[in-house]
């Protein structure tokens, strides 16, 4: 049976906005009080989209959510009608207002972790949402994502979700941007690799000392129980805590894979020669080929990473068997990086080309390509029991940019974040997207 990568790309909410909200995220941190604009945050999301699917492969859609949080507000103790919430955060809490506005949940890849049907013990697809309880405002992201991703994968014969992690530092879990897949075919049994910052109960694991780590050893070990994956189809690896404290606040900040590739830095890892061995000799018992392509820290150094979000790429097979790099436009501003990619394309290994895209409204919160799609490897029995209503189609294409242009706004500056119009604006909008992607009521707007 064939089987495919499907990239579910979130599209970015009417709210996208610069909080400054991620210590240790230092795009976050330097943007922080710049107009922002929605617009064009969301119409960039949705030409990679449009290009991918045009290239051929399977594109999907996750919506964005209802903000500004005001569940979360009245959870804080800001009370009355909604405007009256919002009037009295701006006041009193400003950072509340401005963290309960967020459109953080544009970037998918933290939405949760994965895993194929290939490799769980039930044979079915299994979804854990990531609690992202490392920050206030991705942490009130998880129940509409559970209810998002339970409404676009419905079927229980096919798909199992799995609630998130209890919500405490010590299961910090921050989804598929610390996880990958290795396999030979999308379809077949394949090593998946947890890659974590620190272990919330073993003191032997050294941690950062200026940044957080956020994903927990424990919380990835929880998600591969949760998944049913055996011993012998699990990785776990360290992040090098010295790279978290440059800024790398995920593993996809640092390293990409796809089928029998990674491709990392030089610095990505602790202990990375015993985790390749052991990476290598997992594949190989699956039948496959592990290869690793190592970027050396002469070449490319952390900080030209971090700025540059070189890794934080999509890595794509293309039908002829060679891979295609997705990057955002920084990586050819930085002449290090574009040096470099033009060297491995030339090199004959299996990443064969680079192609470009212009994410500047989502970078500049420090997430690129990769940050913005979820990956779920499916069958063909699988696909065709997704919610037809989120796969990308030109008419989708076409459906969506008009709904962008219709409801979006072209600047939001902080001041705005208090205005009462931008939560009815928001539900508007939302309100025909449900309908749009086919979701039913999955808003809390929709459902209280
Ligand atoms: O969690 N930025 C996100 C970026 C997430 C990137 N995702 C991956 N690497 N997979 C974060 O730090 C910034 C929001 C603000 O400051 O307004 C923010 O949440």
């Amino acid at each position: 049976m064939k089987s495919f990568e499907v990239n579910f790309d979130g599209l970015v909410g009417p709210t996208h906005n610069y909080g400054g909200l991620s210590f240790g995220n230092v795009a976050s941190q330097s943007n922080s009080q710049q107009a922002s604009n929605p617009k064009e945050a969301a119409l960039q999301g949705l030409e990679k989209m449009k290009a991918l699917m045009d290239m051929g492969f399977v594109q999907g859609v996750l919506a964005p959510q209802e903000r500004p949080d005001v569940g979360a507000l009245r959870s804080l103790g800001f009370s009355g009608s909604d405007a009256q919430v919002i009037a009295l955060a701006a006041k009193q809490a400003m950072p509340l207002l401005v963290a309960s506005c967020s459109a953080s949940s544009m970037w998918v890849a933290n939405a949760a972790t994965v895993s194929p049907s290939a490799d769980t013990a039930d044979g079915r697809v299994h979804f854990t949402a990531a609690n992202l309880n490392c920050k206030f405002h991705r942490s009130i992201e998880h129940p509409t994502t559970s209810r998002v991703l339970g409404a676009m994968f419905a079927d229980q014969q096919h798909f199992a979700h799995h609630a998130a992690l209890p919500a405490v530092a010590q299961f910090g879990d921050e989804g598929a941007a610390n996880h990958t897949r290795f396999c030979r075919d999308y379809g077949e049994a394949g090593v998946e690799f947890f890659v974590f910052g620190r272990s919330a109960f073993d003191s032997r694991y050294p941690a950062p000392q200026k940044y957080p780590a956020r994903q927990t050893l424990e919380a990835s070990q929880a998600v591969a129980r949760l998944h049913g994956l055996s011993e012998e189809g699990v990785v776990f690896a360290q992040q090098n805590p010295d790279v978290i404290d440059q800024g790398v606040f995920h593993n996809d900040v640092i390293a990409v894979g796809n089928g029998e590739l990674l491709f990392h830095h030089q610095d990505a890892f602790l202990n990375t020669d015993q985790m390749l061995a052991e990476l290598h000799g997992k594949l190989a018992a699956r039948g496959g080929n592990f290869q690793s392509i190592c970027v050396p820290r002469d070449q490319v150094a952390v900080e030209d990473a971090v700025r540059s979000y070189l890794f934080n790429s999509q890595l794509l097979s293309r039908p002829d068997g060679s891979m295609l790099l997705i990057v955002p436009e920084e990586c050819r501003a930085n002449p290090r990086v574009w040096q470099y990619l033009q060297g491995l394309t030339a090199a004959g290994g299996p990443i064969r080309e680079v192609k470009v895209f212009d994410l500047k409204q989502s970078m500049q919160n420090g997430g690129g390509p990769a940050c913005l799609r979820l990956r779920v490897a499916l069958n063909e029995t699988e696909l065709a029991a997704v919610n037809p209503g989120v796969i990308m189609t030109p008419a989708l294409y076409d459906t969506l940019t008009g709904w962008v242009n219709r409801h979006y706004r072209d600047a939001l500056r902080e001041s705005d974040l208090a205005d009462p119009q931008l939560l009815i604006e928001c539900r508007t909008a939302l309100d025909e997207l449900t309908q749009i992607l086919k979701l039913g009521a999955v808003y809390p707007f929709q459902i209280n």
